[in-house]
């Protein structure tokens, strides 16, 4: 029985389409192609026997299969124009389509001040309303296109001047083109092979990166977020101090000990246990008014650490805290580490984008001495997500630390250089493409370009925080912020008089949380709010759209008054 190959050929555009078929249509074992007639896959015009479904058959739901048996071909494939088959011919209708809906409902829009940043809908709701169940037969052009709609009209317009919620935001009209581009081509960036070009520039950003940093050589590689890009960091210093730990793994070894600060980002803490050393051995540093870490108590936990038998191994700096947006102490962190033989790592997920100022790349100072950093494009300089990048001076390491020289992808006897196959670098497989939206954004802008991105993020930052100190009822929260984060407090009139004290801040606690879900339902703007240390609820305003202007900085205030000066807690 043929069931795997379609048995009527189809020569048009003088193609043999046999055995073409990808799983799920081999599955389904009907459908339509692409001039709407039906192909059977089966030696009769049946429908198919479903009874030949391989064990996968489970994946697309048993059920959905019984009461496609029970059904006519015709009813099944009637009233759409839809096809089963993975390739764009008969389908570029809808892609059209689809790009038409980004440029006009997204690309457009993300500049629409007048635009809602959220349409909000409760989770129940939206469930309902999106009709989110996968059916058993296939949808038209039209209900697919309204479908797309939706999809956009419900979700956050992240590229809105007033979505100041996250470390991320904004739309970079290159980015997003060589996003598309790259997902297009759909490459898996592991070989040359199969990704020369992006291998290649991969290799080319990463060594520009590098050279920002102040590294001679070095190795480096895009990883799927900062926290990855973190976890690498840990692997590569464990490999460094304990290169027999990749095949004995932990065992035997000293209680390994790692630091850094209790604002760190929380992925150090998760790589830690991931990795086996244990939550208790990610010890947590004391931090100052501003947030940076001291490195008297770093110097004094290492002591206390080797008192008690452990072996410190790693400290991980912050170059740019996630809600106060502090720089580490980077030079006098390499201090200790020289000092105690220990690997530093900076996690630059948040802040490395000053490195590209020259007005401002003073607040990374000493990152050269640094063994290792991670860098996300996608936050303060706008690429779109994701963009993360592991750098390390050490060449080599990443490689030791990581390869398992799958037999089937980086054969030794290829005919090109094998060292440009670059995927066993990393404990991923599959590795999308990262590198090309920032590429192009570079390319398009030139460093002088990112340098004013940055420069402007800073400008707006130092107006909003001069515009709020000079503001009745908000108050900062660190008083001279490093970098484009602003954490601050809005008291509302009911609670001016209130004296300072416990009573004062647990009422004070419960206004953000107030104003946010007004903010969230009239859809006028987002930004996050938390406590942190021990201060109460404040707002965390982060700047990265370098689309933004001071009318904006002085939007978002206004907004958080008329939000919440009515409020009584
Ligand atoms: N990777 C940190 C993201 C958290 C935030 O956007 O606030």
């Amino acid at each position: 029985m043929e069931s795997e190959s379609v048995t009527s050929r189809d020569t048009r555009n003088g193609l043999d389409r046999r055995n073409f078929l990808a799983p799920p249509a081999k599955l389904m074992k009907f459908g339509k192609s692409e001039d709407t007639t039906m192909v059977s896959v089966d030696d009769n015009s049946s429908c198919g026997d479903v009874s030949e479904l391989s064990d996968d058959s489970a994946v697309w739901g048993l059920r959905d299969m019984e009461s496609l048996e029970e059904e006519s071909c015709d009813s099944v494939i009637s009233g759409n124009s839809t096809t089963f088959r993975t390739q764009p011919a008969g389908q570029e209708d809808f892609l059209r389509d689809i790009f038409k809906v980004i440029m006009e409902d997204i690309v457009q829009k993300a500049g629409d001040r007048e635009g809602k940043v959220i349409e909000w809908m409760a989770p129940e709701e939206l469930s309902a309303k999106m009709d989110l169940e996968p059916q058993p037969t296939s949808e038209s052009h039209e209900q697919l296109m309204d479908r797309v709609k939706d999809v956009i009209k419900y979700s956050v317009k992240t590229g809105h001047p007033h979505f100041v919620n996250q470390l991320f935001s904004s739309l970079d009209p290159y980015g997003l083109a060589g996003q598309l581009v790259t997902d297009a081509l759909n490459c898996s960036l592991y070989t040359y092979e199969v990704a020369p070009v992006f291998t290649v520039m991969e290799q080319a950003v990463l060594a520009k990166m590098r050279q920002l940093i102040g590294y001679e050589g070095g190795d480096g590689i895009f990883a799927p977020g900062g926290s990855i890009a973190n976890i690498m960091a840990l692997s590569c210093a464990r490999q460094m101090a304990f290169p027999e730990t990749k095949k004995r793994g932990l065992f035997g070894l000293p209680q390994l000990v790692l630091y850094t600060s209790e604002l760190a980002h929380y992925s150090i803490r998760k790589a830690g246990c991931l990795l086996g050393f244990g939550d208790d051995n990610v010890r947590l540093v004391k931090t100052d008014a501003q947030g940076r870490m001291i490195p008297e108590d770093l110097e004094a936990q290492i002591e206390d650490t080797k008192q008690q038998g452990g072996r410190p191994f790693l400290v991980v700096a912050t170059a740019g805290t996630t809600v106060f947006g502090a720089f580490d102490p980077i030079n006098d962190i390499a201090d200790v580490c020289v000092a105690n033989g220990l690997w530093l790592h900076v996690d630059g997920a948040w802040g490395g984008g000053v490195l590209m100022s020259r007005r401002h790349r003073g607040l990374m100072e000493g990152v050269d001495r640094a063994d290792s950093v991670t860098w996300n494009p996608h936050k303060l300089l706008g690429a779109p997500q994701q963009c993360s990048t592991f750098l390390t001076k050490h060449e080599g390491v990443l490689q030791a630390a990581h390869s398992a020289k799958a037999s089937y992808l980086f054969q030794p006897d290829k005919f090109y250089d094998v060292s440009y196959d670059t995927g066993d670098k990393t404990f991923q497989c599959g590795r999308k493409v990262d590198v090309f939206k920032f590429w192009l954004m570079w390319k398009a802008k030139g460093t002088r370009g990112l340098e004013q991105h940055v420069n402007t993020l800073f400008d707006n930052t130092k107006y909003f925080v001069e515009r709020l100190k000079v503001r009745e009822g908000f108050q900062l929260v660190v008083s001279e912020p490093q970098l484009t984060n602003v954490c601050f407090w809005y008291i509302p009139p009911s609670l001016r008089k209130v004296p300072e004290g416990p009573e004062f801040r647990a009422r004070l606690h419960k206004v953000a949380p107030l104003i946010k879900e007004r903010m969230i339902r009239t859809g006028s703007m987002m930004i996050t709010y938390q406590p942190q240390k021990e201060h109460v609820n404040f707002f965390r305003l982060v700047l990265q759209s370098s689309g933004t202007t001071f009318e904006d900085m002085d939007y978002f205030l206004d907004q958080i008054e008329t939000l919440g000066r009515d409020i009584i807690v």
